[in-house]
């Protein structure tokens, strides 16, 4: 960081941001003074050819579009910084790793896989979590996801699982959806989805927020120490609000109502000033244990359990900047697995090798060509100073004559690095050369079933209802029987279950594999981060006649919390308050809906609870919020919407500590202190999954 708080990425980008604040010129300085016709023959005649201004405008505007990421094609990006909160120089060399206290530069994107780059933020589908270090020694990709396994072993699988799980291709049906024939046409073939697909079908898929989202490097990658020693390690990416999601049925009503939700989160929070934040935590193995566990260290589908390695807290990203340019920036931000510095190495995971492959390849097709390492969001901090030449869109103007090593016209420059330079870990590697799997891969249900029976009674209802879902939308009975086949290998009675959703024939015990019982409690997100109100939106509806002073004391409270609190009316404007003064409406809330917020309080002033109980949107709004699941504060005459059925029974009456805690409502004559705190509470607690709700026609 320099003396302005600006990180070296940050300054470098100066030089090439531009601001359009000189007269509207051409693509070569040419002023233009008239843009809006074409130069012709006579007021009604035909354009002339000469006209060079409207040539380029239009040629440069064909031209806008680049392909699509063929996966993750839809994303969003910001700027940031980690810093080291301990060295690990006793296991990598790695510069940014070195010891405590060190800063660098980041730019991370996240993503959704399936859908193209128009399509909603909110599908069931895997989160990508990419960063780019730029690190003093080179450009450090981590190219992560938010699910730490991956559907397949053997990275020449990928084109296949894709197929599989992009629309299909006669008639590109669905977009952004695993729940088609083709996907679990693929997984039920290919056993080992199965314990991704575990992953997928979970609430992992829904994130609420990429701020409440974990990340996960997936393989396992190797630190290089200074004697060249190697140790295993894997990436942990953990939130420090929690890893939290929204429900399913939500999900798909915010597809519409705000297609952009978790991208707009992510802006609106660095713009707003609450920094996304998350710690990097590693799992380090010794190379001599690289066969104690009773799976394969380099099978991308199997975790390390962290009760039986824990994850050591590394370092704390923030990210704090937003992009000035979506195109320029996100859309041209290029990571690559083997961007990697001394101290970083691969393993032999055949997902990773074909991925280190995979990554330049796509670039050079997506980016134009094989300078794209120069668009100014991909250049490094550190130095370059290479033989490359020429090359579309080549930006250097490099001097001398001499491009070649070694040589000695240039005065042998570039010399060799004398210290610093990248040395491979040292390995023996030697076999037959064949087309096989190694053995070692071939379990691909125990660790499905250590996920599924780590996991709290609500999420594996959730999941049950996910698989129900995903294989009632195949229209081929035989693909949905398959995988019910497969998850008998997973647990009996999910298998059943899932049978019995979807109208194929349940399974029998003995064609499937006992449930070995065990757990890892990390897993579940029940066990995750609670209680920050930090950027959680909070809508509370009112109308002429509200309590005012109930009103501003709710909304001061939880501002003060760092939530982001909207007082929602039938109309913009102000509303009338029963003392005769005015409060200020935030929003109409014809304009947005519940699933946009993360919990709802009603206000009273009776006057104000009349006009909202008869009024149908704002009792869907509260209705579909306690559908799903969501803190519910009723003030005064407010709690009358609460005692309304269709609601059940125990909202209605009084509230004791019990049913607050169990069903996440509260309910109180007046805004007084205790109310807001028990609200406060609630609303850290994201959701109250013991409420029932199967009743309730939202
Ligand atoms: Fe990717 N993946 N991937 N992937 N992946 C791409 O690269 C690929 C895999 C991941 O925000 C592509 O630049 C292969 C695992 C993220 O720009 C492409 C295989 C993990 C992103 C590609 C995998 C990921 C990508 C498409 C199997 C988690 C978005 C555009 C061997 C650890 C990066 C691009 C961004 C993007 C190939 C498997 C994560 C085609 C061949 C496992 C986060 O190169």
């Amino acid at each position: 960081m320099s003396t302005d708080g600006r990180d070296a990425k940050d300054r470098q980008l100066d030089q090439h941001r531009t601001d359009s604040t000189e007269p509207l010129t051409t693509e070569t300085g040419v002023r233009v003074g008239n843009t809006d016709n074409s130069l012709r023959a006579g007021a009604r005649g035909p354009t002339l050819l000469e006209d060079f201004h409207a040539r380029e405008k239009i040629t440069h505007f064909d031209h806008e579009r680049i392909p699509e990421r063929v996966v993750h094609a839809r994303g969003a990006g910001a700027y940031g910084h980690f810093t080291t909160y301990r060295g690990l120089a006793d296991r990598t060399t790695a510069h940014f790793l070195r010891g405590p206290g060190v800063t660098t530069p980041v730019f991370v994107r996240f993503s959704t896989v399936a859908g193209s780059r128009g399509s909603a933020d909110t599908v069931r589908d895997v989160r990508g979590f990419a960063v780019k270090f730029y690190t003093e020694e080179g450009n450090y990709d981590l190219v992560g996801n938010n699910m730490p396994v991956f559907f397949i072993q053997d990275g020449v699988k990928f084109p296949d699982f894709v197929h599989a799980v992009k629309p299909e291709p006669h008639n590109e049906i669905p977009q952004a959806q695993s729940a088609h024939d083709t996907l679990w046409d693929f997984v039920g073939l290919q056993p080992e989805t199965t314990h991704m697909m575990m992953w997928l079908m979970s609430d992992r898929a829904l994130p609420r927020s990429y701020r409440m989202m974990q990340g996960f490097g997936v393989h396992t990658f190797r630190f290089v120490d200074a004697e060249g020693r190697g140790t295993f390690v894997k990436f942990h990416w953990r939130p420090l609000l929690g890893t939290h999601s929204l429900v399913w049925d939500e999900t798909q009503r915010v597809q519409g109502k705000d297609p952009d939700y978790n991208r707009r989160d992510l802006w609106e929070s660095i713009e707003r000033g609450q920094f996304p934040e998350w710690e990097l935590g590693v799992q380090l193995v010794e190379e001599e244990d690289e066969h104690a566990f009773d799976f394969d260290l380099l099978d991308a589908t199997k975790i390390i359990p962290e009760e039986q390695v824990p994850v050591q807290p590394v370092g704390k990203l923030v990210l704090d900047r937003n992009p000035d340019n979506f195109f320029a920036e996100t859309e041209q931000v290029a990571f690559h697995t083997a961007n990697v510095v001394p101290g970083i190495d691969f393993t032999n995971d055949p997902l990773l090798q074909a991925r280190n492959f995979s990554y330049l390849d796509t670039q050079l097709l997506r980016l134009g060509g094989s300078n794209f390492q120069q668009i100014p969001v991909n250049r490094p901090v550190a130095p370059v100073s290479d033989n490359q030449r020429d090359g579309f869109a080549q930006h250097r103007v490099h001097r001398g004559k001499t491009s070649y090593f070694p040589n000695r016209v240039g005065g042998g420059c570039p010399a060799l690095a004398e210290e610093g330079g990248y040395h491979h870990y040292t390995e023996k590697v030697e076999g037959q050369k064949i087309r096989v799997r190694s053995e070692s891969f071939a379990d691909h249900y125990s660790q499905a079933t250590l996920f599924y029976n780590s996991l709290a009674d609500w999420e594996k209802e959730h999941l049950r209802a996910a698989f129900r879902f995903e294989l009632g939308k195949c229209e081929e009975l035989e693909v949905r029987q398959r995988v019910v086949a497969n998850l008998n290998h997973v647990d009996h009675g999910l298998a059943v279950n899932v049978a019995e959703g979807i109208g194929v024939v349940p399974p029998s015990a003995e064609d499937g594999t006992p449930n070995h019982g065990r757990s890892s409690p990390a897993l579940s997100q029940a066990n995750t981060t609670f209680g920050s109100l930090v950027g959680r939106q909070v809508a509370v509806l009112v109308a002429d006649g509200v309590d005012g002073q109930a009103a501003s004391a709710l909304k001061d409270s939880l501002v003060a919390e760092g939530a982001v609190v909207e007082l929602l009316a039938a109309r913009d404007g102000a509303v009338r308050t029963e003392d005769g003064g005015a409060v200020t409406v935030d929003r109409a809330y014809t304009t947005v809906s519940s699933v946009l917020y993360d919990a709802v309080a009603v206000l009273g002033g009776t006057e104000c609870a009349v006009t909202l109980s008869g009024d149908g949107t704002a009792r869907h709004f509260l209705l579909e919020a306690y559908k799903h699941h969501k803190p519910l504060a009723a003030i005064g005459a407010g709690g009358s919407l609460l005692t309304a059925p269709p609601l059940p029974e125990g909202v209605a009456g009084p509230v004791t500590d019990e049913t607050r805690s169990t069903m996440g409502v509260v309910k109180s004559g007046r805004a007084g202190d205790d109310l807001i705190t028990e609200f406060a509470r609630l609303v850290g607690a994201h959701r109250f999954w013991a409420r029932p709700t199967s009743t309730i026609p939202a």
